[in-house]
Order: structure tokens, then sequence, then C-alpha cells
């Protein structure tokens, strides 16, 4: 049965008319590495699927023949050899190059690389080309490409004890109790699934990290993993909590300049690099929601950061150091709650060019946090002496869990290809990351992986892994040709399917804004479950979690004031962008509540008033909701029928939820604003 465990690897038979020229053989020159193994093992399973019938193996090119070369080993029957040696030069460690040549006179599909990690990614992004409508033949596919950052990596929030916080697809994969002897063959399907994004670096545990897991035991487990994954192109990272030797016993202090724990650090580095080898490195949420940091002996995040990497700067390891910081509970509960939003970039920016070369600062993707709609990190682009890393949201914690349907490719693309204008030109967030104002950094991707049957919870939850990857790998790439992408080899080529399924996707993340936090509302969501509406709250144990301090609605209007009137969160953005978004005129709708607190008959420029605009938001969210609904159902005659009925179900959960999304917020709004719904919207059933 179809359960969504091969995810976007399906690869079902071709159509007679496209198995011409389609290889029946495989030939992999130069010595063998294990990645090399994995890349044949990929392109056999993947040809036996297809044409059902396995490839051979050989070791002389004939008609059609895949043949895997690095730059290196190309051999000298080859045609076209030095152009391909040319072209490779460009491509660096991981890129690829697919061509049609001849190999002593037979036609042949050539993936060539400078590695074997560059052949791994050529044959998947090659079984990728061959499943796609594009009408293109075996022999013609050409491809050249690699990667624009150096880091991709995956965050497990995974706990030790296989709880996922923030998960809802199951445990997580990492089954701690049975490693390191016990090996599921799940981690093996895991990274395949990840080398064919070109995700390569992964995160096994929370970042709320326990100190356990810099015990002996848990490293043998982190280099069981490491094991599988390595031929995949695949390094390991832990999350590491500040306080570890000082829990331990093992020091008197967690003072980042006390030597003493300098030297734990760097022992405790040692220990690892002896059992993993190619081990990545830290990651570290510090002084952070109650995690402890540097700052609790008052120190900067600059001189925590910095220890940790000399600890791991002999084996060439890095440390991902976390902004999503805010306001100490002190100052909190002193009343100070100044806006969250400005956090990071306060306790941040004096940092620039403080941290050590092996240090990476890791930024939401928004100020807040993980919202179904965040302007960008102001933080991007103001740090150029510092690597920043993007840190998405693949799990949809404030966006429905796995029950709604939500595209998020509309969402990272907006926020990669927003133009900070620093330096008074264009410079887009993907810009900065990428080093063309500054220094390189990454990309990382809260996963939504887990021991379900899917992996993600629902089908098209696998859509957000499968994104991210792949925007992971070139920011530029646009989120309905990856969406077109995922839905052809998850489900079928058929262009009846295809066309309303990615239509469907490229509107569900808008849908899922307007029935939740339409015009810029955000934070909105029920308390520590952030499963639905709950914008009356205002009792939790800080000012900035309650939903009231996010919206601020009463009497007289609703918004959050970030312009020079209030906490003047836009003047972190460059001197162009503040100004827009200081001005309600000049600011996108979209996100007219993040800056602005209007009055409810403010005029919109759909000519609406605020509250008129507002319900029809909610109302459209709705609406959208119930279309995609719909448009499903007639997708039964194309999908298999246990994908077909689960999507079916989540898609009428859904929209259950959006008009309990709508009602709830609307009757509250209108409690606090005393106003009547207006003229011609339909009443809450
Ligand atoms: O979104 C919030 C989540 C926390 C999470 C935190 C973070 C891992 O509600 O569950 O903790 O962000 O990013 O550190």
């Amino acid at each position: 049965a179809e359960d969504g465990y091969q995810l976007w690897l399906r690869y079902q038979p071709l159509p007679a008319a496209q198995r011409a020229h389609v290889p029946d053989s495989i030939l992999v020159l130069g010595a063998d590495s294990p990645t090399k193994g994995a890349a044949r093992a990929e392109l056999q399973r993947a040809l036996l699927g297809m044409l059902g019938k396995a490839p051979g193996i050989v070791d002389k090119a004939r008609l059609d023949t895949i043949v895997l070369a690095r730059g290196a080993d190309l051999p000298a029957g080859l045609d076209t050899a030095s152009a391909v040696r040319d072209e490779l030069k460009k491509l660096g460690d991981e890129g690829y190059l697919v061509r049609r040549a001849k190999l002593n006179g037979a036609a042949v599909t050539l993936v060539a690389a400078n590695t074997d990690a560059g052949l791994l990614y050529g044959s998947f992004a090659w079984l990728r080309e061959l499943q796609l409508p594009s009408g293109k033949g075996a022999d013609r596919i050409a491809l050249a490409s690699s990667p624009t950052l150096p880091l991709r990596v995956l965050n497990h929030w995974d706990n030790l004890d296989r709880s996922v916080e923030r998960g809802y697809a199951g445990e997580s994969i990492w089954n701690w109790w049975e490693l390191p002897n016990i090996i599921d063959p799940r981690y093996t399907d895991y990274a395949r699934a990840n080398a064919s994004l070109g995700i390569n670096g992964t995160v096994l545990n929370n970042v709320n990290s326990k100190a356990e897991v810099l015990g002996a035991p848990f490293i043998a487990k982190a280099a069981a993993i490491a094991d599988v994954l390595r031929p995949y192109g695949i390094r390991v990272y832990l999350s590491v909590r500040w306080s570890t030797p000082l829990e331990m016993k093992q020091t008197k202090t967690a003072d980042p300049l006390d030597p003493e724990v300098a030297a734990w650090w760097k022992n405790k580095a040692d220990e690892i690099y002896r059992t993993i080898p190619d081990f990545g490195g830290f990651l570290v949420k510090a002084n952070s929601e109650g995690q402890p940091g540097p700052q609790d002996y008052r120190r900067n995040h600059a001189d925590g950061a910095n220890m940790l990497a000399r600890a791991v700067a002999p084996h060439k390891g890095i440390v991902m150091w976390r902004a999503f910081v805010y306001a100490s509970p002190e100052e909190s509960k002193a009343g100070k709650a100044h806006d969250r939003a400005v956090e990071g970039y306060d306790q941040f920016i004096p940092l620039d060019c403080k941290f050590d070369d092996n240090v990476l600062v890791q930024v939401k993707n928004g100020a807040i946090d993980f919202q179904p709609r965040e302007p960008a990190h102001p933080m991007f682009g103001a740090m150029p002496k510092t690597p920043l890393i993007m840190e998405f949201q693949i799990t949809k914690e404030y966006l429905g869990f796995a029950t709604h349907l939500a595209y998020l490719g509309p969402m990272f693309q907006e926020t990669l290809e927003f133009d900070t204008r620093i330096g008074g030109r264009k410079l887009t967030v993907a810009d900065t990351i990428q080093g063309k104002q500054g220094r390189v950094g990454g990309i990382a991707g809260v996963a939504n992986i887990g021991s379900s049957r899917s992996w993600s919870g629902s089908i098209f939850d696998q859509s957000n892994w499968y994104m991210y990857g792949r925007m992971a790998w070139d920011q530029g790439l646009d989120s309905r040709v990856i969406a077109r992408e995922w839905a052809a080899q998850t489900f079928s080529p058929d262009a009846r399917l295809l066309d309303p399924v990615v239509n469907m996707m490229m509107r569900s993340r808008e849908a899922v804004v307007d029935y939740m936090t339409p015009l810029g509302l955000n934070h909105v969501m029920g308390s520590s479950h952030h499963h639905g509406p709950a914008p009356w709250v205002d009792n939790l144990e800080r000012a900035d979690w309650n939903p009231i301090y996010y919206h601020r609605a009463g009497r007289d209007g609703i918004g959050f004031d970030r312009t020079a009137k209030g906490s003047n969160a836009v003047a972190q953005y460059s001197p162009e962008v503040a100004r827009r978004f200081a001005d309600p005129k000049t600011t996108p709708p979209e996100l007219l509540l993040w800056f602005h607190r209007l009055p409810w008959d403010y005029r919109m420029a759909s000519g609406r008033t605020l509250w008129e605009e507002l319900v029809t938001r909610y109302d459209h969210g709705v609406a959208e909701a119930a279309a995609m609904q719909a448009e499903w159902q007639r997708m039964k005659p194309f999908v298999d029928a246990q994908r077909f009925a689960d999507t079916a179900q989540r898609l009428a959960q859904q929209h259950v939820e959006a008009q309990w999304w709508r009602d709830a917020s609307i009757a509250y709004f209108q409690d606090v604003s005393g106003l009547p719904l207006p003229a011609g919207v339909r009443k809450p059933a």
C-alpha cells in the first residue's frame, strides 16, 4: 500500500514513450568508495523501478550506459573530456555535471563531479529530471549545478527520550534506546532522502539540550548514526547545553572565561572527534527561554561561542550560535517587556567582528518566532563580519501541525527574496547569507521528520522537507517549480493532477495566514501547544508571551506600534526599508498590524475599513480551506486510495479548524472593539 514511506523516491514505471535512451547499465569509474556505492545502489533501485528490469553493472560502456566519473578519473576514450574538465573547475566540491557524451564511440550519459559526493548529487539530480514531465528525452538531459551555501543542515528538535519538541510525526527516528548496536534501516532511507536534495549536515538533538548527550554512551550512539550517514555526504552535529560540565560535576562553574571550563570543552571535543572524525560541531541555544548561557556569568554571546569554537577549531569543527533571545526574565518581571522583536538585533549587532572564524550566528527567518508571516529578520545584512545561518522551521508549529495543508515554499522564498536595501542597493536576504555583502553563512531547517510511516505526519508535509532541501541547495529556485517537482515524483507527472495540486499548494500558506493571523497579526495561538486561536490570553508567566501583548486590540484599534512612536523596531532596518515600514500607507497590508497600531475605521487601500478588511481576510482564509478540500476530491482518480483518504481527512479537519480560527478571532475582536459584523459578512455558524 502507498503509505508515503518512500517519500519522493518512488521511481514509478516510466511510460513506454519515455523509455528511449534510459540506460540499462551502470559504469562507475575510479576506485570504489562507500559514496560511489550509494550512488550506484540508488541508480540500480531507481532504474529497476522505472524500467522493471535490474540494470547491469558493467566495466565497459555500451549504448546509453550511465557513467559516473570524477574529474580525475575521466577516461581517455571520452570525446568531451577536456570540456568536462573545464566545466568542473567551476563546480566546486559538491557540484555536478550531467552530459551526453561518447565513450569509446558509444553514446552514454555522463555524470561527472570533483568528488564522490558530487557524483551522488548528480545521480539524484539526473533521476529527478527523468521523472519530470518536461518532455525531455533521457538523451537530452544536461545539468550543471553547485550549491550556493556550504552548510545545509537539518535541526532535529529530538529529545533523548525520543519525544520531539514541536514534532507532529511520531517519535524521533533516532532510536536512542537501541543504538549504537542496533541500526534501524530507516537511517539509510533518511540519508538517501537528504542526499537527494543535497542536505549535508544534521543536528541530531534538540536545542533545548540535555547534558547527557555529551556522555560517552550518547557519543557512541551519535557515532553509529554518523557511520550510516557519512557515505551520503551528511555530517553529524550535536546541540549542547551550556552548563554541561557543571551539571556533570566536572567543573565548578560554566563561566566561559574560566580556564578549567575551556579545558573541559577541549577534552570533550577531542573525545568526540576520536569516535566521529568528521564531526561537524556544536549548535547552541544559550540564554534563551530559560536555557543557561554565558550571560549567567556576565559574559556575552561572543565569549561563549568563541570558547566552544576554540575547542573544535583544531578539528575543523564549527559552532552555530543561535540568536533567538529575548529580554532577561528579570527585565521582563520588572515590566521592561520591551519589544521582543528588537532583542536579537540589539544583543548581537554590537558583537559583529567579535566572533571567531568558525562561529556562525543562526538567525530565525523573522524576529518573533516562526509565525505564519513575519517580515524578514533585521539581522540579515546587519552583521557583515559574521557569517549568518538562516533558520527556517519546516515543522509547522504555528501553522496547524501536520493537520493543515500549508506548503511553505512561498514563505521561505518571500524571506530569501526580501530586499534589505542595505548600502542603498539591492541586497536580498539570500545575498546576505551567500556572502555577497560579507561572509558566507549557511541554512538550517527545523525538521518535520519522525517515525510515522509517512515520515512527516502527512503526505503534503513531505513537500516542506523536500522544498527546504532544494532551496538550501539553491536559494534562487522558484517555490512553484519545486512544488511541481515534488508533486510529479510523489504522485504522478500527469498534468490533470499536477496543475491543480501545485496550484493548491501555492495558495495554501496564504490561506493559513488569512484564517489565523491576517494583516500582520501574530502570536495569537493557544498557549504552549500553539494549535488553535487564543487571542484573549493575558496571564502567562512572561508578558511577552501573551497574545494580547502582540495584537493590542482595544476599543480604539488594533496592532503593535513598531514605529518611532512605539518600540521603534523599524529603525533596525536599512533607512529605505525603515521609511517604508514607518508609514502605514507604504507598509504592505500583509504586514500592517505588525508595524502599526491603527483605529478600526482606518481606511485600507482596498476601500474597506480595517475592521472590514480583517473580517474579509478571515472569511477568505476559510473559503480557501474549503476550496482546497473540494479540489482534492477531484484528484481521486489520480491518487492511490490510502494517500488520497489520508489527505482528504486532514483537509476536512483543516476546514473545520479554519472556521474555528475565524469565528473565535472575530468574536473576540468584536467583544473588545464593540463593533458589529460588517454588512455582507456571513455570520459565524
Ligand atoms: O518556537 C519556539 C518553540 C520552542 C522552541 C523555541 C526555540 C526549541 O515554541 O519549542 O524551543 O522556539 O526556537 O528555541
